[in-house]
């Protein structure tokens, strides 16, 4: 209120003013240096921005004498983090990361894998299960071992020397699952169940001469008999063969 000041002789106010405070955002001029608001105060305080996943988090700012929450991050694309990037209230979705050709780390055919997104990490699933192993030049098992237990025959015109004790190498001439045909040139000394084995085979139960080529049978499997011609000349004469069986 306004008093007669009879010292002064004025009209004076009566008012005791304040002590100048902190600035706090209100529109005030709370310290009373002649600027409302100066210095943002109340700023830079984690707030809520009310958006969704990774846009929700703000922070305060002083405008017009009140304080906002200012997103701290914009919209991004969609990345598998566990986080809603693009701020659209669903997280990782669209598989993010996902669809990639990747290695399981495992052996055979179960290393062939796929990236998908999940829980927020992407992880590498195989594409195919370990499976029982047949023969078809894949480790279908998963043991890291190509056919094992397929009872796969050996190629026509394999080669080797267990066996072997002296002379050429054998040859194999025919050959499924259940049985083999091996040849070899009658000059040298074989053991021909050594060879069998070698070839995944368990045992010999026939053997004979051939009429001429190595792998050139002439008559009923197992009773041929060594003839000692030599039909061509281009070709191994003076063998002998032997069937393998499991
Ligand atoms: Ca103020
Ligand atoms: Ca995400
Ligand atoms: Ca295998
Ligand atoms: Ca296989």
């Amino acid at each position: 209120m306004t008093v007669c000041d009879p010292v002064r002789r004025a009209v004076v106010c009566s008012a005791v003013p304040l002590p100048p405070r902190r600035e706090i955002c209100n529109g005030v001029d709370d310290d009373c240096d002649g600027v409302v608001d100066n210095g943002n105060p109340e700023a830079g305080q984690r707030c809520l921005t009310g958006l969704s996943g990774a846009c929700s988090e703000g922070l305060t700012a002083c405008v017009a004498g009140g304080l906002v929450c200012n997103q701290i991050e914009q919209p991004a694309a969609e990345i598998c983090d566990g986080v809603d990037n693009n701020c659209n209230a669903a997280v990782d979705e669209g598989n993010p990361g996902g669809g990639q050709a990747c290695d399981t780390g495992l052996l055979g055919v179960c290393a062939a894998g796929t990236t998908a997104c999940s829980g927020g990490r992407v992880t590498c699933n195989q594409n195919i299960r370990a499976r029982a192993e047949v023969c078809d030049g894949l480790d279908d098992d998963c043991n890291g071992v190509v056919d094992n237990d397929a009872n796969c025959p050996p190629a026509v015109g394999t080669t080797g020397n267990a066996g072997v004790n002296s002379g050429a190498n054998w040859i194999v001439c025919r050959a499924d699952a259940a049985t083999a045909w091996v040849a070899a040139n009658r000059g040298g000394n074989y053991n021909p169940t050594t060879a069998c084995n070698a070839l995944g085979y368990r045992s010999v139960d026939a053997w004979g001469g051939t009429c001429g080529t190595v792998c050139g049978f002439c008559g009923m499997d197992g009773d041929e008999t060594y003839d000692g011609a030599g039909g061509n000349a281009t070709a191994l004469t003076f063998t002998v063969h032997w069937r393998c069986v499991r």
